[in-house]
Protein backbone atom coordinates (compact mmCIF):
# COMPACT_ATOMS: atom_id res chain seq x y z
CA UNK A 1 0.00 0.00 0.00
CA UNK A 2 0.96 3.27 -1.14
CA UNK A 3 0.91 6.74 1.07
CA UNK A 4 -2.23 8.41 2.17
CA UNK A 5 -4.14 9.92 -0.63
CA UNK A 6 -6.80 12.55 0.44
CA UNK A 7 -9.17 10.47 -2.12
CA UNK A 8 -8.93 7.18 -0.11
CA UNK A 9 -10.03 9.26 2.74
CA UNK A 10 -13.22 10.09 1.36
CA UNK A 11 -15.82 7.98 3.05
CA UNK A 12 -13.86 6.77 6.11
CA UNK A 13 -15.94 3.31 8.00
CA UNK A 14 -15.05 2.41 11.75
CA UNK A 15 -16.42 -0.28 13.31
CA UNK A 16 -15.85 -3.13 15.53
CA UNK A 17 -18.61 -6.27 16.93
CA UNK A 18 -19.76 -3.79 19.48
CA UNK A 19 -20.94 -1.52 16.73
CA UNK A 20 -23.30 -3.84 14.54
CA UNK A 21 -26.41 -3.80 16.04
CA UNK A 22 -26.22 -7.70 17.10
CA UNK A 23 -25.47 -8.59 12.93
CA UNK A 24 -22.16 -9.56 11.44
CA UNK A 25 -20.00 -7.89 11.16
CA UNK A 26 -18.19 -9.16 8.38
CA UNK A 27 -21.56 -8.87 6.33
CA UNK A 28 -22.13 -5.36 7.81
CA UNK A 29 -18.51 -4.33 6.25
CA UNK A 30 -19.13 -6.28 3.27
CA UNK A 31 -22.40 -4.42 2.30
CA UNK A 32 -20.53 -1.12 3.19
CA UNK A 33 -17.90 -1.98 0.83
CA UNK A 34 -20.92 -2.55 -1.65
CA UNK A 35 -21.71 0.96 -1.08
CA UNK A 36 -18.44 2.52 -1.15
CA UNK A 37 -16.49 3.24 2.14
CA UNK A 38 -12.65 3.99 0.98
CA UNK A 39 -11.14 2.95 3.97
CA UNK A 40 -11.99 0.77 6.72
CA UNK A 41 -10.74 0.66 10.86
CA UNK A 42 -11.28 -1.90 12.97
CA UNK A 43 -11.85 -0.84 16.38
CA UNK A 44 -12.78 -3.41 18.55
CA UNK A 45 -14.01 -1.12 21.03
CA UNK A 46 -17.21 -0.65 23.88
CA UNK A 47 -19.43 -2.74 25.81
CA UNK A 48 -19.32 -6.41 24.82
CA UNK A 49 -16.36 -6.25 22.63
CA UNK A 50 -13.91 -9.36 21.53
CA UNK A 51 -10.43 -9.56 23.37
CA UNK A 52 -6.86 -11.39 22.59
CA UNK A 53 -7.60 -14.14 20.52
CA UNK A 54 -11.53 -13.61 19.60
CA UNK A 55 -10.28 -9.85 18.50
CA UNK A 56 -7.63 -11.37 16.41
CA UNK A 57 -9.64 -14.11 14.65
CA UNK A 58 -12.60 -11.46 13.58
CA UNK A 59 -9.11 -8.98 12.64
CA UNK A 60 -7.89 -11.69 10.45
CA UNK A 61 -11.51 -12.07 8.47
CA UNK A 62 -11.91 -8.18 8.10
CA UNK A 63 -8.79 -7.79 6.77
CA UNK A 64 -8.77 -10.50 4.77
CA UNK A 65 -11.98 -8.94 3.18
CA UNK A 66 -11.02 -5.92 2.97
CA UNK A 67 -7.30 -7.15 1.00
CA UNK A 68 -9.51 -9.21 -1.53
CA UNK A 69 -11.95 -6.25 -2.07
CA UNK A 70 -9.32 -3.48 -2.42
CA UNK A 71 -10.05 -1.37 0.85
CA UNK A 72 -7.14 -0.15 2.82
CA UNK A 73 -7.51 -1.61 6.24
CA UNK A 74 -6.73 0.20 9.43
CA UNK A 75 -6.20 -0.85 13.13
CA UNK A 76 -7.48 1.60 16.03
CA UNK A 77 -5.30 1.81 19.40
CA UNK A 78 -3.72 -2.22 19.09
CA UNK A 79 0.01 -1.75 17.59
CA UNK A 80 0.59 -5.41 18.09
CA UNK A 81 -2.85 -6.27 16.68
CA UNK A 82 -1.65 -3.94 14.03
CA UNK A 83 1.25 -6.02 13.21
CA UNK A 84 0.07 -9.18 13.48
CA UNK A 85 -2.64 -8.60 11.05
CA UNK A 86 -0.49 -6.62 8.75
CA UNK A 87 -2.31 -3.95 8.54
CA UNK A 88 -2.04 -0.96 6.45
CA UNK A 89 -1.85 1.60 9.34
CA UNK A 90 -2.24 2.29 13.18
CA UNK A 91 -5.10 4.85 14.52
CA UNK A 92 -4.37 5.66 18.09
CA UNK A 93 -5.78 8.80 20.05
CA UNK A 94 -4.68 11.02 22.05
CA UNK A 95 -5.00 8.69 25.17
CA UNK A 96 -3.36 5.63 23.61
CA UNK A 97 0.44 5.16 22.81
CA UNK A 98 2.11 8.59 22.06
CA UNK A 99 2.47 9.46 17.98
CA UNK A 100 6.04 9.60 18.22
CA UNK A 101 6.51 6.29 19.81
CA UNK A 102 3.53 4.76 17.28
CA UNK A 103 5.75 6.07 14.38
CA UNK A 104 8.83 4.71 15.18
CA UNK A 105 6.89 1.44 15.59
CA UNK A 106 4.92 1.24 12.35
CA UNK A 107 8.01 2.21 10.24
CA UNK A 108 6.35 3.13 6.58
CA UNK A 109 2.42 1.98 7.64
CA UNK A 110 -0.01 4.67 7.82
CA UNK A 111 -0.38 6.45 10.71
CA UNK A 112 -3.61 8.14 11.93
CA UNK A 113 -4.17 10.60 14.80
CA UNK A 114 -7.36 11.84 16.78
CA UNK A 115 -7.35 15.18 17.61
CA UNK A 116 -9.92 17.44 19.47
CA UNK A 117 -8.45 20.77 19.04
CA UNK A 118 -5.64 23.05 16.66
CA UNK A 119 -3.13 22.27 19.63
CA UNK A 120 -3.43 18.65 19.16
CA UNK A 121 -3.14 18.29 15.37
CA UNK A 122 0.24 20.51 15.82
CA UNK A 123 1.75 17.91 17.61
CA UNK A 124 0.25 15.14 15.92
CA UNK A 125 1.79 16.69 12.40
CA UNK A 126 5.57 17.13 14.39
CA UNK A 127 5.21 13.63 15.79
CA UNK A 128 4.58 12.38 12.50
CA UNK A 129 1.02 11.62 11.59
CA UNK A 130 0.02 10.58 7.84
CA UNK A 131 -3.59 11.85 8.69
CA UNK A 132 -5.94 13.21 11.48
CA UNK A 133 -9.40 12.49 12.73
CA UNK A 134 -10.57 15.28 14.06
CA UNK A 135 -13.57 15.65 16.49
CA UNK A 136 -16.00 14.51 17.75
CA UNK A 137 -17.62 17.37 15.07
CA UNK A 138 -20.98 16.67 16.59
CA UNK A 139 -22.59 15.01 19.41
CA UNK A 140 -21.93 11.46 19.39
CA UNK A 141 -22.77 8.74 22.01
CA UNK A 142 -20.83 6.28 20.40
CA UNK A 143 -18.03 6.84 22.19
CA UNK A 144 -18.37 6.91 25.93
CA UNK A 145 -15.62 8.54 26.90
CA UNK A 146 -16.30 11.08 24.05
CA UNK A 147 -15.83 15.15 24.46
CA UNK A 148 -18.45 17.66 23.20
CA UNK A 149 -19.06 18.39 19.69
CA UNK A 150 -16.29 21.14 18.20
CA UNK A 151 -18.54 22.05 15.22
CA UNK A 152 -16.88 22.17 11.69
CA UNK A 153 -14.60 25.13 13.17
CA UNK A 154 -11.78 22.51 14.38
CA UNK A 155 -11.50 21.62 10.53
CA UNK A 156 -11.83 25.24 9.55
CA UNK A 157 -9.06 26.16 11.92
CA UNK A 158 -6.77 23.38 11.42
CA UNK A 159 -6.53 24.30 7.81
CA UNK A 160 -5.99 28.20 8.65
CA UNK A 161 -3.31 27.17 10.38
CA UNK A 162 -1.71 25.70 7.46
CA UNK A 163 -1.90 21.99 8.40
CA UNK A 164 -2.40 20.59 4.33
CA UNK A 165 -2.38 16.70 5.90
CA UNK A 166 -5.35 15.19 4.80
CA UNK A 167 -7.99 15.54 7.48
CA UNK A 168 -10.90 13.47 8.04
CA UNK A 169 -14.09 14.95 10.38
CA UNK A 170 -15.49 12.25 12.92
CA UNK A 171 -18.24 12.12 15.49
CA UNK A 172 -21.78 12.04 14.79
CA UNK A 173 -21.45 12.53 10.74
CA UNK A 174 -24.39 11.73 9.07
CA UNK A 175 -25.34 12.27 5.39
CA UNK A 176 -27.26 15.23 6.68
CA UNK A 177 -24.46 17.31 8.29
CA UNK A 178 -21.59 15.53 5.99
CA UNK A 179 -21.32 18.50 3.96
CA UNK A 180 -20.77 21.12 6.38
CA UNK A 181 -17.54 18.87 7.81
CA UNK A 182 -16.36 18.86 3.68
CA UNK A 183 -16.66 22.68 3.03
CA UNK A 184 -14.72 23.59 6.31
CA UNK A 185 -12.14 21.72 4.32
CA UNK A 186 -11.98 18.15 5.17
CA UNK A 187 -10.57 15.61 2.56
CA UNK A 188 -13.20 13.37 3.94
CA UNK A 189 -15.58 11.72 6.69
CA UNK A 190 -15.34 9.15 9.56
CA UNK A 191 -18.24 7.21 10.77
CA UNK A 192 -19.00 4.52 13.20
CA UNK A 193 -22.63 4.41 13.68
CA UNK A 194 -24.20 6.24 10.17
CA UNK A 195 -23.16 2.85 8.51
CA UNK A 196 -22.93 0.33 11.20
CA UNK A 197 -26.33 0.69 12.83
CA UNK A 198 -28.37 1.29 9.63
CA UNK A 199 -31.37 -0.79 7.99
CA UNK A 200 -28.88 -1.14 4.90
CA UNK A 201 -25.31 -0.41 5.62
CA UNK A 202 -24.44 -0.52 1.67
CA UNK A 203 -27.56 2.26 1.16
CA UNK A 204 -26.37 4.43 4.02
CA UNK A 205 -22.89 4.41 2.40
CA UNK A 206 -23.82 5.39 -0.97
CA UNK A 207 -26.24 8.47 0.75
CA UNK A 208 -22.92 9.57 2.62
CA UNK A 209 -21.35 9.63 -0.27
CA UNK A 210 -23.39 11.33 -2.30
CA UNK A 211 -23.15 14.01 0.62
CA UNK A 212 -19.73 14.18 0.67
CA UNK A 213 -19.23 14.47 -3.27
CA UNK A 214 -21.76 17.19 -3.19
CA UNK A 215 -19.12 19.57 -2.32
CA UNK A 216 -16.20 18.90 -4.86
CA UNK A 217 -14.15 20.85 -3.04
CA UNK A 218 -10.24 19.95 -3.91
CA UNK A 219 -9.10 20.86 -0.25
CA UNK A 220 -5.72 20.58 -1.02
CA UNK A 221 -2.83 19.48 -3.63
N1 LIG B 1 -13.74 9.39 17.94
C1 LIG B 1 -14.27 10.59 18.06
S1 LIG B 1 -15.96 10.54 17.94
C2 LIG B 1 -15.96 8.86 17.72
C3 LIG B 1 -14.66 8.39 17.76
C4 LIG B 1 -14.25 7.00 17.62
C5 LIG B 1 -17.20 8.07 17.54
C6 LIG B 1 -17.83 8.25 16.21
O1 LIG B 1 -18.99 7.48 16.10
P1 LIG B 1 -20.29 8.00 15.34
O2 LIG B 1 -21.31 6.91 15.56
O3 LIG B 1 -19.94 8.13 13.90
O4 LIG B 1 -20.69 9.29 16.00
MG1 LIG C 1 -8.13 5.27 21.24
Amino acid sequence: MTGVTASKLRLYFVMGSANCAGRDPMEVLSQAIDGGVTIFQYREKGRGALRGRDALALGERLRKLCLDRGVPFIVNDDLELALALDADGLHVGQEDMAAETAREKIGGKWLGVSVSSLDEAVRAVRAGADYLGAGPIFDTKTKEDAKPGTGPILIRQIREAGIGLPVVGIGGITAANAAQVMEAGADGVAVISAISQAASPAEAARELLRAVGRTGKQNHP
